[in-house]
């Protein structure tokens, strides 16, 4: 999202590989212990989510307030964490064997549902990039990257933002 609204900042790296992010000073910035975190001003914000729509408002990343647009703008930012990221862990604690967590819908079904404005337009929003794909098109990269499968027009989507500098600038080949 930095890259994308071309905005100055400074990416300090903290190897989960090491357990920085237990450190007592990371848990200063987020209480779980977890990133992203994002520091601004004197304000520190974690929720990747929270990080993007608050970097995005006044941009032309994010539907203006109170119009229906921003509705659905709302609902596919949400669906990243409150939907495909619950699906894509079912389905590899599915391919493990293990039991999974009642109440989260497959990931086919999860991944369906991105066919029907991907089948109108290139992005989520009938008005270009928002928000809501730099959030569900990062948790799909992260996703392929894991081994999850997709349709040719998810596929199809996800390389049209690898193809954007900013994308590609996030998620070196
Ligand atoms: N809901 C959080 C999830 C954060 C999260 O799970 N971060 C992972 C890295 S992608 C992490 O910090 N894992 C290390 C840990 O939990 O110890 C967000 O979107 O910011």
């Amino acid at each position: 999202m930095l890259e994308e609204l071309g905005l100055d900042h400074e990416l300090v790296l903290v190897s989960l590989e090491r357990g920085e992010q237990r450190s007592e000073a990371h848990r200063r910035r987020h209480p779980l212990g977890q990133l992203p975190v994002l520091e601004k001003d004197e304000q520190t914000v974690f929720e990747s989510v929270a990080i993007c729509l608050d970097l995005a408002d006044g941009t032309a990343l994010a539907p203006e307030p109170a119009t229906p647009l921003r509705a659905t703008y709302y609902q596919w930012c949400l669906y990243a964490p409150g939907s495909l990221e619950p699906a894509m862990l079912r389905a590899y604690l599915e391919s493990k064997g293990a039991p999974v967590p009642p109440g989260v819908p497959p990931l086919d079904a999860v991944l369906d549902t991105f066919e029907r404005p991907l089948s109108r337009h290139d992005h989520l929003l009938p008005t270009g990039l928002s928000t809501a794909d730099v959030v569900n098109g990062c948790t799909l990269i992260h996703g392929l990257q894991m081994g999850i499968e997709v349709s040719p027009p998810i596929r199809a989507y996800v390389r049209r933002l690898l193809a954007r500098p900013a994308f590609a600038k996030a998620f070196p080949v």
